[in-house]
């Protein structure tokens, strides 16, 4: 049995789905603090109510649904996190410290997704290694390193099967950005069309992991360069105009491209999507919904 907190963000939203059709619908327990709509999942199951800063509920939904496995999305991102940094600090830090400790005891694998966020101005900036300086300037970066170590720490001190990623910014055509730094790659599509794979790093034996916390990366483009394929592929005439705020200054501190080469040896790592096509497949899914509203 698997829960998913923050279910209802970027990744939840698709990830609830895709979990649902491999382990089975009654098998993956959603949670938030929000309700969720019907758009949320494409496949129904259980949701339960979860505030991952308050360790009784989720030891109670632990019990309940006997868990062997959660995936800790909750989290404030990047740019919402500079707006209010005591938030950020409490659901980031105190969230992963709840569920790792419940681990301990209760024994389940914890997944929770770490981030380029958890570099810094100081990290070498080209083809960046996993090991590496971390000295971020974001609550987001600090909580994310925070992640990183406190999982580690568990794993060697208790046994814990404690693994993360490094994800870039998240493109996703089931639910609307979150507060990182790169809503705007999802809100250009929505703009265009009203004006003009998951990897189970869960699964990989554990005996094949040479580390907890991997890199992993698939592209990287400008606003300008993704602006350029929409036209490629979709809509010759579509026109940007740039207008950076406080978010190009947090995204300035990250690296410019990120070395997955420990992934791609250790468990596979692949990416599925190049620019072009993630464009291809974002109209084809934001379309029929942005033609129904
Ligand atoms: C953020 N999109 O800005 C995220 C991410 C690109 C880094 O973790 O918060």
């Amino acid at each position: 049995r698997i829960l998913v907190t923050g279910s209802l963000g970027q990744i939840g939203t698709e990830l609830v789905s895709r979990l649902r059709k491999a382990y089975g619908p009654e098998n993956v327990i959603a949670s938030d603090i929000k309700k969720p709509s019907k758009n949320h999942f494409s496949i129904d199951g259980p949701f339960e109510y979860g505030d991952v800063t308050n360790i009784d509920t989720l030891a109670q939904l632990i019990v309940k649904h006997n868990i062997d496995t959660v995936f800790h999305l909750a989290t404030v991102l990047s740019a919402l996190g500079e707006k209010m940094p005591d938030v950020a600090l409490k659901v980031n830090a105190t969230g992963i410290q709840n569920v790792l400790e419940l681990s301990k005891s209760h024994k389940f694998q914890v997944i929770a997704p770490s981030t380029i966020a958890a570099f810094g101005p100081q990290t070498p900036k080209e083809q960046t290694p996993d090991i590496t300086v971390q000295r971020p300037t974001t609550i987001y970066g600090v909580t994310k390193v925070y992640t990183e170590l406190l999982g580690e720490y568990y794993q060697k001190r208790f046994g814990v099967d404690f693994r993360s990623l490094r994800l870039p910014g998240i493109i996703s055509s089931e639910a609307l950005p979150g507060g990182g730094t790169t809503d705007y790659a999802i809100e250009i599509f929505y703009e265009a069309l009203t004006k003009g794979q998951y990897t189970y790093l869960s699964e990989v034996p554990e005996n094949r992991l040479s580390q907890r916390t991997y890199n992993i990366t698939a592209m990287s483009f400008t606003p300008k360069e993704l602006a350029d394929s929409i036209r490629k592929v979709k809509m010759p005439r579509f026109s940007i105009s740039y207008n950076p705020d406080f978010r190009q200054k947090i995204a300035d501190t990250w690296p410019k491209s990120i070395d997955d080469s420990i992934a791609r040896r250790d468990w596979k790592w692949r990416p599925d999507y190049a620019l072009d096509e993630m464009v291809k497949d974002m109209f084809e899914k934001l379309e029929p919904k942005v033609k129904k509203n």
